[in-house]
């Protein structure tokens, strides 16, 4: 219930709604499957939004460090990647710090099927560094695409553990996220049950991790 959700966790998905970060429709997803929502950072384009994600994703970071003591902590350094490789000037896939010989806790938006995930730890393994931890604003708790799924885009009704579950299965790789489907929608049913919900809640049942 959405007493028991944070504060910080409610004042972000309120104002992702206001901000149409989060809207409601039929989505193709990058996976293939048709989604009655979709969550898009990019509308964080305001100071006061700026400021609002950093802090929720500062709480996770904190909660997130504070749960995993093996992770060292030193000087905090920061990058993010290129979309393309520059090959003038300084040059590189990474702005920022090099990641060579570096514990990187990356940050990112949404986990769905875990593609851009698995891109991410092969990217900073490229480049010499770890990947110890994600943090992702919008966890999607979907299950992972069976081989149906995958050649046919037909889902076989089979439960599947999570993206994420698989990811720290294989990888041995910790990750968290500022919210999941399941606080928004204890969310938006708080706020008095809007028409969504009801998608909202067959698309849970249809893909949700059985992990
Ligand atoms: P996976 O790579 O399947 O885990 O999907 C995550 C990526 O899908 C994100 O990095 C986005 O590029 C995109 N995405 C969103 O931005 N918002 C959503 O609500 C859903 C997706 C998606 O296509 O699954």
């Amino acid at each position: 219930t959405i007493s028991t959700i944070p504060a910080y966790k409610i004042a972000f998905l309120q104002s992702c709604l206001s901000a149409n970060v989060l809207t409601f429709g039929t989505y193709t997803l990058k996976s293939g499957r048709q989604s009655p929502y979709f969550f898009n950072a990019g509308s964080f384009h305001t100071s006061t939004l700026l400021s609002t994600i950093s802090t929720a994703y500062a709480h996770t970071i904190i909660s997130f460090l504070a749960s995993h003591p093996s992770i060292p902590k030193p000087d905090i350094l920061f990058g993010f990647n290129r979309k393309e490789v520059k090959d003038h000037g300084e040059g590189g896939g990474i702005v920022g710090a090099s990641l060579k010989g570096k514990n990187v806790l990356v940050i990112d938006d949404v986990i769905t099927a875990g593609t851009a995930m698995r891109e991410t730890i092969k990217l900073v393994a490229k480049e010499g560094g770890k990947v110890v931890g994600f943090v992702i604003a919008l966890d999607r708790v979907e299950k992972m695409p069976g081989p149906r799924e995958k050649e046919e885009g037909i889902d076989d009704g089979e439960p599947r553990m999570s993206a994420i579950g698989q990811i720290k299965q294989e990888f041995g790789v910790q990750a968290t996220s500022i919210v999941t489907l399941d606080d928004l929608i204890a969310m938006l049913r708080s706020k008095g049950g809007e028409g969504d919900i009801e998608r909202l809640e067959e698309y849970r049942r249809r893909y949700m991790a059985s992990d």
